[in-house]
């Protein structure tokens, strides 16, 4: 019998869903846009077992992944677990045998040594396969269509990282998936890897570098010639472990950092330069980053503390939830000046915002058009009821760098949004024209639809829901694949 605790991570709209299963053509309200052909893959947090402890991070379920298939104006479901070393010996024992997030101390002593990942942070269609990835172990492949896992991969041992990030991204000009990997030579190091994997899915260059300070590195970006990475002080290490504490802490005594790598082969982390921040702020997932002559551009939902209350202030700080709120920020440096220090620093939103996506032909260039989960507290929230813990996250917005207007959709006062997608309308159609797509997880009625709106008219509201019986758990993050890409009989 599985009891899970009762607790408010565990319970109310956080209660674990744990479902596999397929349904044939969802039933859809208005239209779905009949040349939208291929799989909208995203994955939330789903422990298999009870945790091991009442407390557990919300981080550290086991990766449940959904698939969208469009095709003919319908729309198809799969969900299936990412099958891990984890989630595998787990089903074996029927019952938890990995203890607290990222704390293997407080593992059952049989698993000892094995991959911790859960797979539980984003999924990527890359080189035919289906990549399930957690910033904290290797890559998991999956079947894009049947969602069958393979397993771990080390890419034949070419990448030597034991980590793969979640945020891996796929260069438009190169078709290579650009990624790196942290703590890279074991838990809590301060060694990191930058590396690229060819559409073919051949791993072409692997450089090692050194960061300021073990972090949560979350995120990332890359430009045409450069990888980008900030570096924001969640700490941890293993006195954190040994006393019990969660994995990361906040501490804001250490500075912000924004480290510049060139890519290719031949690079050496000697290369990597690093500019200092002007204050330490908070931030995480990366809206996209460019260059523009010497300058490096880098846009962040940034907040002025820490967004994580579950990863506490270090010092004790009490957690500030005004100071957590995160606004769409530009980091500029200059490659061209001596300096150490960031060019400038701009807000570019008077919106709370997290969740940032583009049109992802635009990856590394100069852009346009940025879309992304904003929370409007003044809008009526008759889904906190249904007791949504942390960010509210109401609208998706718009937001266009050229002209400065930001456009939204509200949706109403019983739902939150899960993270937003673009979809291009056709292969050669201009940046922004497309779609988005998101999931709205109505907390009163508790069911889910995947919302499909015209990108640049959101306000216009949805074209088409397709509609689940059931409310999916709140996700993190999730890509869209063209039928191109997928492993279809010819
Ligand atoms: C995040 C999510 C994670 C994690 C670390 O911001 C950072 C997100 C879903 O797991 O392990
Ligand atoms: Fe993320």
């Amino acid at each position: 019998m599985a009891h899970f605790p009762n607790t408010p991570g565990q319970t109310g709209v956080l209660r674990p869903l744990r479902l596999e299963g397929d349904i044939l053509d969802l039933e859809v309200e208005g239209e779905i846009p009949s040349q939208l052909n291929g799989t909208f893959h995203r994955v939330h947090p789903d422990a298999q077992f009870p945790p091991k402890f009442e407390n557990d991070q919300f981080f550290n379920g086991d990766g449940m992944v959904s698939m969208f298939r469009f095709h003919d104006g319908k729309v198809d479901f799969r969900q299936r677990y990412a099958q891990t070393d984890k989630w595998k010996v787990e089903r074996a024992a029927g019952k938890s045998l990995f203890g607290a997030y990222r704390n293997p101390l407080t593992d059952d002593e049989s698993v000892q040594g094995m991959i911790r990942g859960t797979a539980n942070t984003n999924v990527m269609v890359h080189a035919g396969k289906l990549y399930a990835m957690k910033e904290d172990s290797p890559c998991l492949i999956m079947d894009p269509l049947t969602l069958e896992t393979e397993g771990y991969t080390d890419f034949g041992g070419k990448i030597k990282n034991q980590t793969f990030n979640a945020h891996a991204k796929i260069d438009p000009v190169t078709g290579n998936m650009c990624n790196f990997g942290y703590a890279a030579t074991g838990l809590f190091t301060t060694d990191c890897s930058y590396f690229e994997i060819d559409p073919a899915g051949n791993v072409l260059f692997e450089t090692f570098f050194e960061v300021p300070y073990y972090c949560m590195m979350h995120d990332f970006g890359v430009t045409q010639d450069y990888f980008v990475l900030h570096i924001v002080p969640c700490t941890g290490n293993w006195e954190r472990l040994r006393a019990g504490k969660p994995h990361f802490g906040f501490d804001k005594t250490l500075p912000v950092w924004l480290g510049v790598l060139p890519r290719g082969s031949g690079v050496t982390g000697k290369d990597m330069r690093w500019f200092k921040a002007p204050k330490t702020i908070f931030a995480s997932h990366v809206m996209n980053a460019f260059q523009d002559g010497t300058k490096i551009h880098f846009d962040v939902p940034q907040a002025e503390g820490n967004s994580f209350p579950f990863f506490p202030d270090i010092h004790d700080d009490s957690f500030d939830p005004v100071a957590a709120l995160p606004y769409l920020h530009r980091w500029t440096v200059d490659m061209g000046s001596n300096s150490e220090e960031f060019s400038s620093v701009t807000r570019l939103t008077t919106w709370i915002d997290e969740f940032p996506r583009l049109d992802e032909r635009y990856v590394g260039q100069a852009y346009r058009h940025g879309w992304g989960l904003v929370m409007d507290p003044e809008m009526p929230m008759d889904f906190l009821r249904g007791r949504a813990s942390g960010f509210k996250m109401n609208k998706i917005g718009h937001w266009d760098h050229a002209t400065g207007k930001e456009d939204c959709w509200w949706a109403g006062p019983e739902s939150i949004v899960q993270e937003p997608c673009f979809v291009p309308r056709h292969k050669d159609s201009a940046e922004g024209d497309g779609y988005i797509i998101a999931l709205v997880d109505n907390l009163i009625t508790n069911y889910s639809d995947l919302v499909v709106l015209d990108a640049l008219r959101l306000a216009d509201g949805p074209i088409a829901r397709a509609k689940l019986p059931i409310r999916l758990r709140s996700g993190l993050h999730g890509n869209w694949a063209d039928a191109s890409k997928l492993p279809l009989a010819a």
